[in-house]
Order: structure tokens, then C-alpha cells, then sequence
């Protein structure tokens, strides 16, 4: 049937991202859980190699299996769908949420207040990476700034300035995170400070804050993407909240596949 010839034409093979992605380790953990993706692969590479291999398929109208996310301009580019995932092993709806080193709230309490309060929406974020293919990312968050001032001022309202303080965010290094802590960076920036922002993989995302390494970051994406460091580093850290709801991650193809499930994927 149809089915079988997809996993035929993709080779048994799921395109993926970079090997440290949170969506990397529970893509490992789908092909262990999905009894019909016995005997596939899953093949860590790049984002970019990722997106240039789903452009080239679509092209010419080949199937292909990808790991995706949202906010991403991926759905606004191409028709796509995410693959039902029974299993839960993709979660829901996903949510980005902020944590800080132990002491950052005595240490830099304005700093601190400022990271607590934001909070922004994916239409928000989406337009800084939109901007981003375009510009800079410092120029594409300057311009949202500037845009959304009545935002940044919910934010920051009643919060004294500093003078010069350093502070060091860390961030992944996909665009969503891009944006936030560029965001994050100028209006810190406004109030005084003087932030470095340093990407790394996920996993140090938590070492780094919970070793007091690095202050803030508003990069973890909970429950299911970032969940085990999350849990292993759970206590060492503070837990800031939501800074945006609705991302999602799973199994994503062109909406011309006729498949709708993970578990159409023949073996
Ligand atoms: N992502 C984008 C990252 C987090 C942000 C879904 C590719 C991941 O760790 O999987």
C-alpha cells in the first residue's frame, strides 16, 4: 500500500536536527517506543541540513519525514502537517519557560523582576525570526523593542535602573531562543546592564545555571523536550514560569503525504 512505499522512498529514515536537541532524544525514544518504527533511523545532522532536505523534497513532491517544531517559519513556507503521536512520546503543547541560578533574586533583584515578567506570544516571537531572515537577530528584536515599548514597559515597571551590572544568559542556538534572549538582552540593556548572551546545547542550558555558571535563560522548553534535565538538575535551579505557551514538537511531513499517524509508518 501507499504507506509502505513512503517508508520504502525515505529509506526507513527520519531527518533530523542537531544531535544535543531536546526533540533529538525524543525522536531516539519514538523509534524505541513505536513498535513499526523498528529498523528505522534516525538520521542528526543540522538544522539547516534539515530544512534544505524538506525544501528539496517538496520540490519534487518526495516524501519525507522531518523533525520539526513550532513557532517556526517552516509552516508558514510549506504545507505541513504533524503526525499524530498516540504514544505521548512528543507531548502536547509545549511551553518555554525562564529559569535562574539559585541567588540571582538577591543579587540582582531588578534583573530578576525584569526576566519574571516576560512574557510574550508566539506571534510575537515568530515575527522577530521572521524579521531575522532578513536582518540580524540584534536588529529584528531592536525593531520588535521599538514596536511592542508598551510590552517591554509592563515589564520593567517599577524596576530601579542599574549601572553597568553584568549579566550572562545562556540560550540554545535555534531561532526561537534567538529571539527571546535578544529580546531579553536589549531590555535588560535599557535598565542598565551590560549582558553577554552565550548559546549552547540544551543540556548545559541547565548545568551552566544550576552550577551558577551563567545567570538566566529563557530557552528550556517543558514538559517534554527539555523535561529529563530539567528533572536531573531539578532544585538547583529556580523555576521562573512561562514566557510564552503553545510551541510544539513532533514528527512533521508535507501535507501531501497520505499518512496522519506516526503509526502509519510501516517497519
Ligand atoms: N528545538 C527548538 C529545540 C528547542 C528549541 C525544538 C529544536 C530542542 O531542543 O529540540
Amino acid at each position: 500500500d501507499s504507506s509502505a512505499n513512503i517508508s520504502e522512498e525515505v529509506e526507513h529514515t527520519i531527518t533530523g536536527i542537531e544531535p544535543g536537541a531536546g526533540i533529538a532524544q525524543a525522536t531516539d525514544n519514538a523509534v524505541e517506543e513505536y513498535e513499526n518504527l523498528a529498523g528505522w533511523e534516525h538520521e542528526k545532522s543540522s538544522t539547516a541540513a534539515m530544512l534544505t532536505a524538506l525544501g528539496d523534497a517538496i520540490d519534487k513532491e518526495e516524501p519525507i519525514v522531518v523533525t520539526g517544531w513550532s513557532p517556526h517559519y517552516m509552516f508558514a513556507k510549506w504545507d505541513l502537517k504533524y503526525l499524530e503521536d498516540p504514544n505521548g512520546v512528543y507531548g502536547d503543547v509545549e511551553k518555554i519557560i525562564t529559569i535562574a541560578r539559585q541567588g540571582l533574586k538577591e543579587d540582582m533583584p531588578e534583573a530578576y523582576t525584569i526576566l519574571d515578567n516576560f512574557h510574550w506570544e508566539p506571534e510575537d516571537m515568530e515575527s522577530v525570526m521572521l524579521d531575522a531572515q532578513e536582518m540580524e537577530f540584534e536588529e529584528a528584536a531592536q525593531k520588535w523593542v521599538d514596536d511592542n515599548q508598551d510590552v517591554v514597559d509592563e515589564w520593567t515597571e517599577g524596576v530601579e535602573p542599574v549601572d553597568g551590572k553584568s549579566i550572562e544568559l545562556v540560550l540554545t542556538p535555534w531561532d526561537t531562543e534567538r529571539s527571546s534572549a535578544n529580546v531579553a538582552k536589549i531590555v535588560l540593556e535599557q535598565q542598565g546592564y551590560d549582558v553577554t548572551l552565550t548559546p549552547v546545547d540544551p543540556s548545559v542550558v541547565f548545568e551552566a545555571i544550576a552550577a551558577g555558571d551563567a545567570d538566566a535563560s529563557l530557552a528550556p522548553w517543558m514538559p517534554a523536550t527539555h523535561g529529563a534535565f530539567y528533572e536531573k538538575h531539578e532544585g538547583e535551579f529556580e523555576d521562573l514560569g512561562e514566557n510564552l505557551s503553545g510551541a510544539k514538537i513532533g514528527l512533521v511531513v508535507p501535507s501531501y503525504m497520505d499518512i496522519d499517524s506516526i503509526e502509519d509508518l510501516e517497519p
